[in-house]
């Protein structure tokens, strides 16, 4: 059985919809990675405390969204969590999910609990990070061609969009600013493949 260390509405969500798009059946360990006990529980598998760290089935930890999108996309391509090697829409949806991972999610990385990098600079830190985000965004949804992020094809990204927007700078900003990005995240809300999922995390 494949074991998910997450807490709600936190990355370790996109994980938990991609194993429900995959129909792979998991546990859920609720983690709260800002407390002390959730931070003991990951250092003993995961040294950077983050979540998700999953588990898999032969004992092994993983950890990285990205890395478990392809790996799951890899066991379950039937799942069409990117399109398939050789389509040229591939590379192009890894780009963009390296993107998320590389440089959208180290935003929330330094500027969630700024003091903890900087001290009493923290709160420039969360706003600079936060505008960053926001050029960030702005150049994903410049680059999405709807009704999903690769245009008709439904893939990984469409849930990391659909998770990451609930977060800051949230979705009334997207709303406004991102109207494709917005228009993803709702249309992902209905979704009764994944209406478990967002009913455990949101
Ligand atoms: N690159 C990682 C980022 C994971 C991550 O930053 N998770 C956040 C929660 S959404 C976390 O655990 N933050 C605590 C920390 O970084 O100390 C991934 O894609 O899985």
């Amino acid at each position: 059985m494949w074991r998910v260390l997450g807490c709600k509405g936190c990355g370790s969500t996109i994980v938990e919809a991609a194993l429900a798009l995959a129909q792979i059946p998991y546990e859920r360990e609720e983690v709260a990675y800002d407390q002390p006990a959730g931070r003991k529980r990951l250092l003993e598998v995961n040294p950077l405390a983050q979540v998700p760290t999953v588990i898999l089935p032969d004992g092994s930890v993983m950890t990285e969204t990205a890395a478990l999108a392809l790996h799951l996309d890899e066991l379950v391509p039937t799942a069409q969590l990117l399109p398939p090697t050789g389509d040229p829409l591939r590379p192009h949806a890894q780009r963009w999910l390296v993107f998320l991972v590389a440089a959208v999610y180290p935003t929330f990385t330094y500027g969630d609990d700024p003091a903890k990098w900087v001290g009493d600079a923290g709160e420039r830190l969360r706003e600079a990070t936060l505008e960053h985000r926001k050029k960030l965004w702005r150049q994903l949804e410049g680059v999405a061609r709807g009704p999903w992020f690769l245009g008709e094809r439904f893939s990984i990204l469409d849930v990391y969009v659909s998770v990451m927007t609930r977060w800051r700078p949230r979705r009334e900003w997207f709303a406004q600013a991102c109207p494709r990005l917005s228009a993803i995240a709702t249309s992902l809300d209905r979704d009764p493949r994944l209406a478990h999922v967002w009913a455990a995390n949101f």
